[in-house]
Formats: structure tokens, C-alpha cells, sequence
């Protein structure tokens, strides 16, 4: 079927839809948009297909989802011949996964690489989107789509003398394509979240020397990963109907589902045996098949942040080291809950130092290394293992410009204001695949929906030859005010962390705001469900 969105409007834009971004939401866009015939065109920065997986080559950089429920569902073919060789994959299987996908779908021929996205105009006369890319080409289209992640634009520590330093240093999300030798080098690592926590344990055994420069200690959890053996790929194939059906019925689209009983509902020792069959658990089951009020209740939460305070304890030989090592200032899971592979055992090698710098502050890197208030540090390898600017920080990095030049940045100054968290008052046919506010959870799952919703959305346009799509400021309002109302009551949302939109190397994001939703994935999809029920009633139809 083909055919263009174009109901008189003219002249016709080069595209009906245009995406930005070829990570694992632009490419399942594409998939289904051409589909159904369209002309699209996907413009991504990178040199190949990927996103974060693209991105973010540090070593040790995997899943901590099980890996047969994070690819893609919306292909039987896709499953049944995709061999997931771990529990956890790692982030080249996912790289080559992600390319198995474009290959066999034939996606590249509508991809544009190394293509940066600079700015994205909306006109009202002809109801389109001209979009600029950084060589200064541009191209315009019907429908604006966003995939362009909620953890992809990195941010380096505001330190001074970093551009001094005169060895080789890396943001973890800007890894260099050839391996890094770490034989025999000292190096630093600055920032434990999931991130640094995965690269620490992977090149502690690998360096000479490894100095951690620790801000926060977070709480983390045993990955458990292993391999997976042909009898368990077998199950694994089999099930995946079940599976799937289940990430759909849970809270957050994991396979783990919260425990319906309190953290007091049950006898100490009840509670205690819980907790260790948990911790000797795969994956997130420890944080999302948890006790049912660990992660509202703040008494509930202190019984299991002081369980794993006591392995901490009990896995690091040092007990000054294990001190600081135990979160103080948030409850466990309060944040992303990072999942480790023998993290706390890398601080009992002798090479490993952990540098509290709260106790003795970074004053500045030097050409050779970094000086704290105590002492300066040599080093061959700085890692920056400092996170994203999250959530809205791709966004701020292009110019959106709405109805009559109307500047996103300054629409979401005090926080961003989404209609579903996929389309924004005054930018029509603006589409955002996981922008704010929508439930991001076990990601690849959120994506599938929220394509399959925005697909049936454009569709919609076509058949009843509508050229212009637009949230209202009600329905902005209302859904803004709901996904705020839903973060009330969670531990999470009295934490500092890249969930709560902080980043204290960016200029204005000191401030807590509720940039996720943190309902259930299936209310989120309930409501969705409804609007497109409802005719997409909702929104102002042109
Ligand atoms: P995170 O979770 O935001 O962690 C960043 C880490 O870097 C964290 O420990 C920060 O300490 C630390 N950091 C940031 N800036 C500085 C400065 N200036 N000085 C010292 N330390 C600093 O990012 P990740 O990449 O680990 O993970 C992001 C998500 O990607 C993760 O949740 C997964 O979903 C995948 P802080 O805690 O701010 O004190």
C-alpha cells in the first residue's frame, strides 16, 4: 500500500515520517511505518545501527534484563533463530543482535548515518517538520518521530584541568571501537552507578593499578549470570508466548513480579530466608520481586538495605572500605539498582584503591593524573563513568521549534509537560518514542508498545486524511499532573539520581522533577489504549 500524508496540504514534505535516531526504537519505527508502504527516512548520528548499544562499548557493558526478554517479540522468525548465548548478554551480542535485525529486515537502505540532528522547525502552512542536520542539509516531513533515548546524551564532571590531562581518557558512553589495553596501566575510574560498576569489575583484574574516585556508593545486587545450554534454549523458544505475556502483566515489564506480601507480614526469619534466596537470584528479582512495600515504605526498605549492608560486610575483607561502600543518604532501590558480577570482591585485590571523595575532594585532573585535597594520583587511564544527561538532555540538545517558533527548552523549563508522554502542546505531529513521561522499565517492551501506538496513531491520519495532530494544553495538563500525582509516595522520588532529572554536571538540573512515569506499565498501556479506542478523541485533529 502505497501512499502519502498529504490531504491538500502542499507542497509534499520529502517524508511522511521522519526518525531520528537508529537505536532500538527508530529501528522497530522503521520496520513498521515502511510496513505499511510509507516513505521514512531515519537519520542517526552514529556509524551504524545500535543506540546505547552502539554507544556504549566500556568493557563489561551488558544486560542486566534477561536477555530472552529484552530482544525483540514482534517477529516469530526473529526469536526462534536468535540464540541468546547468556542470561545477561553482553554488549557486543546485543551490537551484532541489533545488526542481525537491520540485516534481516533490510532497515539500513532507509538509514543515514553519521547524521546528526541539529534542529527540527515546525510550519504551519504546509502542516510539516523541516528537520537540519549538522552538515546543514535539510529535509522535511509529515510526522517528526523521536527515538532518540532517555540515556544517550553523556556528561563529563565539571572539573577543572580535565583538557590537561595527558593521557587517554573516555566517557564510558564514548568508548573507542578498538580495545584498550589496560596491561600494566594505572587508572582511574570516576562514578559507581551501573556503569562504573560494571567497568570496575571488569578491568580490576586487567590493570596494573585501579584508583575508584567514589561520590555515592549505590546499593547493588549479584547479577548471577551463566550461560545458557541447548536443553535451556530450547525452553527458552518455547516459552516466549508465556513470557512476553508476562512482562506485559508485570509492573515493569520484567519477568519478576512483586511479591503481594508486606516486608512485615511475615516473621524475621521468614523475612531473612526471603531476602537470601533473592540475593542467590538472577537478575532484578531482588529489586522487582521484592516484598510488595520495600520501595514506598520506608521501614519496610530499611529491612532490606540492612540485609545487603551486611553482605557488603561480609563480601569486603576490609571493613573501612566496606563502610563506604554502604549507601547512607537513599534506601536500597531507590535508585537504578546496578547488578554485579564479584564488584565488592574487586576492593579485596591489592591493586584496587576506592577514593571517598567526600572525605577528600577532586580539586582538580592535572597533566598526570587527578589531585584530591589529600594527595595528587599519577595515572595512564582516566574512565568517566559519569553518566547522561537523562531524559530530556537529547531533547535539549536539538533545537525543537513548535508553532510559531515556539522553543521546547523553554516549554520544559520547569520540567516537561507531555501529553502520554509521546506528543507535546504546540508541536504537532511531534511523536517521542520514550521521551519523558512515558514507563520506561524493561525498555525494549515499553518500545514495542509505544511504536505499536504511535503506528496505529499515524495510521489513523491516513486513513481519515488528517495532516495535523496535536495534544491539547487540557490533555497536557491532565497527564502532567497525573504522572506527578503517581510519583508521590515513592522512596525514589526523595532521592538524588538521574530518574529524579539530577545531574549535577549540568548547568539548571539541580532540581528534583518528576521526568518518569512511575505507574504500572500496564495502566500506562490501559490508557494509551483507551485514547485509541476513543478515536483519539483527545487530541486536536486536522
Ligand atoms: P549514573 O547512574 O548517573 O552514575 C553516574 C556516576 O557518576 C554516579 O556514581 C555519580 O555520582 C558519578 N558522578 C557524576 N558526576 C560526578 C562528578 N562530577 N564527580 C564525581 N562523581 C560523579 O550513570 P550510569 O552511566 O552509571 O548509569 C546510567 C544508566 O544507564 C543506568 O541506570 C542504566 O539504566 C543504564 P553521584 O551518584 O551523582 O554522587
Amino acid at each position: 500500500m502505497a501512499q502519502t500524508i498529504n490531504a491538500g496540504a502542499t507542497p509534499i514534505p520529502d517524508f511522511d515520517a521522519i526518525i531520528i535516531g537508529a537505536g532500538m526504537s527508530g529501528l522497530y519505527q522503521l520496520y513498521r511505518l515502511r510496513e505499511q508502504g510509507l516513505r521514512i527516512r531515519v537519520f542517526e548520528a552514529g556509524t551504524e545501527v545500535g543506540g546505547t548499544w552502539y554507544w556504549n562499548r566500556y568493557p563489561g557493558a551488558r544486560f542486566d534484563s534477561e536477555s530472552y526478554s529484552y530482544g525483540y517479540s514482534f517477529s516469530q522468525e526473529l526469536l526462534q533463530e536468535w540464540e541468546w548465548s547468556e542470561h545477561f548478554a553482553g554488549q557486543p551480542e546485543t551490537l551484532r543482535y541489533l545488526n542481525h535485525v537491520a540485516d534481516k529486515f533490510d532497515l539500513r537502505r532507509d538509514i543515514q548515518f553519521r547524521s546528526r540532528v541539529t534542529a527540527a522547525v515546525y510550519a504551519e502552512d504546509t502542516r510539516s517538520w523541516t528537520i537540519t542536520l549538522e552538515d546543514g542539509a535539510q529535509h522535511s516531513t509529515r510526522f517528526l518521530i523521536t527515538a532518540i533515548g532517555p540515556l544517550s546524551t553523556p556528561t563529563l564532571p565539571r572539573i577543572e584541568g580535565r583538557d590537561d590531562f595527558k593521557g587517554a581518557s573516555f566517557h564510558t558512553a564514548r568508548w573507542p571501537k578498538a580495545p584498550v589495553d589496560f596491561s600494566g596501566k594505572r587508572v582511574a575510574v570516576i562514578g559507581t552507578g551501573a556503569t562504573g560498576v560494571q567497568t570496575i569489575q571488569t578491568i580490576a583484574g586487567q590493570v596494573g593499578h585501579l584508583t575508584v574516585f567514589q561520590r555515592t556508593p549505590n546499593w547493588c545486587a549479584p547479577l548471577h549470570n551463566g550461560k545458557i545450554d541447548a536443553e535451556t534454549q530450547a525452553k527458552i523458544k518455547a516459552s516466549y508466548p508465556d513470557m512476553f505475556a508476562r512482562c506485559k502483566e508485570t509492573f515493569a515489564c520484567f519477568l519478576h513480579t512483586p511479591d503481594p506480601r508486606g516486608a512485615f507480614e511475615v516473621s524475621d526469619e521468614e523475612r531473612e530466608a526471603f531476602y537470601e534466596k533473592l540475593y542467590a537470584e538472577r537478575g532484578f528479582g531482588i529489586w522487582q520481586g521484592n516484598f510488595k512495600d520495600i520501595l514506598i515504605d520506608r521501614k519496610a526498605n530499611a529491612t532490606i538495605s540492612e540485609f545487603v549492608a551486611r553482605k557488603i560486610r561480609q563480601r569486603v575483607k576490609n571493613q573501612a572500605v566496606a563502610e563506604k561502600l554502604i549507601p547512607r543518604n537513599h534506601g536500597f532501590g531507590t535508585r537504578r539498582l546496578p547488578l554485579e558480577t564479584f564488584y565488592y570482591e574487586v576492593y579485596n585485590q591489592d591493586n584496587v584503591e576506592l577514593v571517598d571523595i567526600n572525605e577528600t575532594p577532586i580539586e582538580r585532573i592535572t597533566p598526570d593524573g587527578i589531585r584530591t585535597s589529600d594527595r595528587e594520583y599519577i595515572f595512564d587511564i582516566i574512565i568517566y563513568a559519569t553518566g547522561f544527561d537523562a531524559i530530556t538532555g537529547s531533547f535539549d540538545k536539538i533545537d525543537f521549534r513548535g508553532v510559531g517558533g515556539a522553543r521546547l527548552t523553554d516549554k520544559w523549563k520547569r520540567g516537561p509537560e507531555t501529553y502520554l508522554g509521546i506528543m507535546v502542546h504546540e508541536f504537532p505531529n511531534m511523536l517521542m518514542l520514550m521521551g519523558p513521561h512515558t514507563a520506561l522499565g524493561n525498555i525494549p517492551r515499553s518500545i514495542e508498545y509505544s511504536v505499536d501506538w504511535v503506528t496505529g496513531l499515524i495510521l489513523f491520519a491516513m486513513e481519515k486524511r488528517l495532516t495535523r495532530l496535536e495534544a491539547t494544553p487540557e490533555g497536557v495538563k491532565f497527564w502532567t499532573d497525573h504522572v506527578k500525582a503517581l510519583g508521590e509516595g515513592l522512596l525514589s522520588n526523595e532521592v538524588n539520581s538521574w530518574m529524579t532529572g539530577i545531574n549535577s554536571n549540568v548547568e539548571g538540573k539541580q532540581t528534583r522533577i518528576v521526568a518518569r512515569y512511575s505507574g504500572s506499565a500496564p495502566a500506562y498501556r490501559a490508557r494509551c489504549d483507551e485514547v485509541a479506542a476513543k478515536g483519539y478523541a483527545e487530541l486536536r485533529l486536522g
